[in-house]
């Protein structure tokens, strides 16, 4: 069932071999050794989700008594287009050079950004791709920019220390990389961050942008920041953020 708008469909199905059949593919793992009876099991998960039919198309042991599961089968659930909700990039792309000119037209000083990863995460490579020069996906990292100065503290830096670094540099934004989301650590550190800006600074705070692959960025408002970037972020997109949130709310000058 498909519904027309715009010559766009409003209501769609998943594609595996003909238009609309519903056909998807998930992975999961069972505590389960592999077998006959983990296969049945992984089955049984399968058709409780609305997979039907379902067929495993891969299981293979992973340690004793688990097993990977690949399985691929039909659901019947629509998506309707309508009712669906992200965050949609409210602001343009810009080169580097664009960057350079409005920082140093509204600013007239360089932008300052600290960023860092939080915590015991020691996940760098995400905070690097975004600020190391060599960049990431052929756009280059902050650090390329004139108008930017960039203070990359790098892994494991305690909140606190990221307040007293953040405060000591006059930082205008202060990115933070949450990678390990295991018990909801993510979440909890970007809390716990968030709070001890407010607390340290009140409404002087920097911009506090988030960034990691687990993150949704419908969550900045409960986490208490102005952005989060999730997966595939490049830095263009963060650096024209930052003359975004410069031109609309303002950076501390
Ligand atoms: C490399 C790696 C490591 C390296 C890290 C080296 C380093 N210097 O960073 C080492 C070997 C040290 C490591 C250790 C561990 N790791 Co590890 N690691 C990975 C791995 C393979 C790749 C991560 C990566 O570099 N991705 C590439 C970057 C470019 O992508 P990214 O981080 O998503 O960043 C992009 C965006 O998210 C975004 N972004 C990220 N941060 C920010 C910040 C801002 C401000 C912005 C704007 C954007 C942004 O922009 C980036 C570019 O697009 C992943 C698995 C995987 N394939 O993802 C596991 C993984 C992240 N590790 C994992 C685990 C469990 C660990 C360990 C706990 C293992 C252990 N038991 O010891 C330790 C923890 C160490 C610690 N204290 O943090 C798990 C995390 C599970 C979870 N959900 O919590 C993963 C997912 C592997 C897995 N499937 O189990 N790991």
């Amino acid at each position: 069932m498909t519904t027309e708008h715009n010559g766009q469909h409003r209501q769609v199905r998943p594609y595996g071999d003909t238009t609309g059949d519903g056909m998807v593919q998930m992975s999961f793992t069972l505590p389960v050794p592999a077998g006959r009876r983990a296969e049945g099991a992984a089955l049984q998960l399968a058709n409780k989700m609305g997979m039907d039919p379902a067929m495993v198309v891969h299981a293979r042991g992973i340690g004793d008594g688990y097993t990977f599961f690949v399985v691929y089968g039909q659901v019947n659930h629509v998506v309707d287009l309508d009712a669906v909700r992200v965050v949609e990039r409210e602001y343009p792309l810009l080169s580097p050079a664009d960057v350079n000119v409005a920082v140093k037209k509204s600013l007239r000083r360089k932008l300052v950004v600290v960023g860092g990863c939080i915590g015991t995460d020691a996940h760098t490579v995400g905070i690097d791709a975004i600020l190391n020069i060599k960049g990431f996906a052929g756009e280059k990292g902050l650090e390329y920019y004139r108008e930017l100065r960039v203070v990359n503290l790098g892994a494991q830096v305690s909140v606190p220390e990221l307040v007293k670094r953040a405060r000591a540099e006059k930082a205008d934004a202060v990115l933070v990389s949450q990678v390990v989301t295991q018990r909801d650590a993510h979440m909890l550190n970007i809390r716990e961050m968030s709070a001890a800006f407010a607390e340290a600074m009140g409404e002087r705070r920097p911009l506090l942008i988030v960034g990691g692959p687990r993150f949704d960025p419908m969550m900045a408002d409960e986490l208490g920041v102005d952005r989060v970037f999730s997966r595939g972020t490049t830095p263009g997109e963060v650096a024209s953020f930052l003359v975004h949130a410069l031109t609309t709310k303002g950076v501390a000058a």
